[in-house]
């Protein structure tokens, strides 16, 4: 397709309840929108999945709206055509910037597949036609709360709880969980918050049968995760450290990790995350789709993703009401513990442009 316009543009969306990691708490989702039209006029849509600071991942919102500026857009709209395929070896010379260039490369995939009429969930491979959902619990004031947040995902339908840990929160609330509900299948994320000491305090997670430790460690030590895996009898599961093809070969190889969580912003974009899956299905590797509190728009993408056939275990795919009031698209409602994976052309859904429009903070035209 020829590029026509490219519309970069900030909104806030509060969330329903403040959501607590060992990294900080959010109230609110700023996420950079991106909207790009070709020359028949037709539009497609992506989320960049940064957050507003740098603590999760080195990107952060004003940071990638200056990289596309200054350098991604330039270069795509260098070219006289360009496909979505194309995108990840334009922007190749650039380095990092992945939820930057993930979001360039699905707004391109998103109008290149309306003009095909083809959906992404069948471009990308799906064989499901809904998925199942878990839910991400934040850090509480207190064991009473967490139980009370709990209860309601539980009445609510969701497949999975994940809860938030970092040290001080771990143990006790993971032991107070498991008691309350012996069965549901339950596991754990540090995002980064531990380190290679910590082995033996981690171990006493051991006895709750959890489906996995997600990152304990920083996002750069391999070794480390490689280490504690043989301490721990739970599985590990990288999320920050993948952030490419080639780093979840290398974490395999080196024995870091048994699951892997697969981000399409995190590793450059669905294109990449096709390939993950590949690798971890020829190497029965379980996958499953993470989440970054993605609006409609980027749920609806990774709802896509989650339906092929390596994601074994349910994602952090939540319905719209877990974080939003109201969502930018109609609202993902969960029916019986499953999201529907949209099946119109493209990523399946559009933005509510009124209320974007209330919501933006910042838009430009490139
Ligand atoms: O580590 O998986 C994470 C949200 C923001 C940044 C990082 C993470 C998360 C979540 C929530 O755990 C996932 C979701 O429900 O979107
Ligand atoms: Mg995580």
């Amino acid at each position: 397709m020829k590029l026509k316009e490219i519309e970069l543009r900030i909104i806030h969306l509060p969330l329903v309840r403040p959501f607590r990691t060992s990294f900080g708490t959010q109230t609110s989702r700023e996420v950079l929108m991106v909207k790009v039209t070709n020359e028949n006029g037709t539009t497609g849509w992506a989320e960049c999945v940064a957050m507003s600071e740098p603590l999760y991942s080195p990107e952060y919102v004003s940071g990638c709206l200056d990289l596309m500026k200054k350098f991604l857009i330039p270069a795509l709209k260098s070219k006289p055509e360009i496909t979505a395929e194309d995108v990840p070896v334009v922007l190749k010379p650039f380095l990092g910037g992945q939820m930057a260039k993930a979001s360039l490369e699905t707004a391109i995939l998103d109008a290149q597949l309306r003009d095909q009429k083809t959906s992404l969930a069948t471009y990308l491979g799906a064989t499901k036609s809904k998925v199942e959902c878990g839910v991400s619990v934040g850090i509480a004031n207190n064991l009473e709360a967490l139980a009370e947040e709990v209860k309601s995902y539980v009445d609510a339908g969701y497949r999975r709880i994940k809860l938030k840990i970092e040290p001080g929160w771990d143990i006790e609330a993971v032991k107070y969980i498991r008691n309350l509900y012996p069965e549901i299948p339950l596991q754990v994320d540090a995002n980064q918050a531990y380190s290679r000491d910590d082995g033996k305090h981690l171990a006493k997670l051991d006895e709750f049968n959890l489906l996995l430790i997600e990152q304990p460690l920083d996002e750069h030590d391999i070794l480390g995760h490689a280490q504690l895996s043989k301490e721990v009898k739970t599985p590990i599961c990288l999320d920050e450290s993948i952030i490419s093809l080639q780093s979840a070969e290398d974490a395999l190889a080196l024995k870091a990790t048994t699951i892997i969580n697969v981000k399409p912003g995190r590793v450059g974009g669905y294109i990449e995350s096709v390939k993950i899956h590949d690798l971890c299905l020829k190497n029965k590797i379980p996958v499953w789709c993470g989440g970054m509190l993605e609006t409609g728009i980027g749920r609806a993408a990774n709802l896509a993703l989650a339906a092929l056939p390596g994601f074994t275990l349910p994602g952090d795919t939540s319905a719209s009401a877990r974080y939003f009031k109201q969502d930018i698209t109609t609202p993902f409602v969960m029916e019986d513990g499953y999201l529907n994976v949209p099946q119109g052309a493209g990523i399946g859904v559009e933005p509510d442009l009124d209320f974007l429009d209330q919501i933006t903070t910042h838009k430009e035209k490139i």
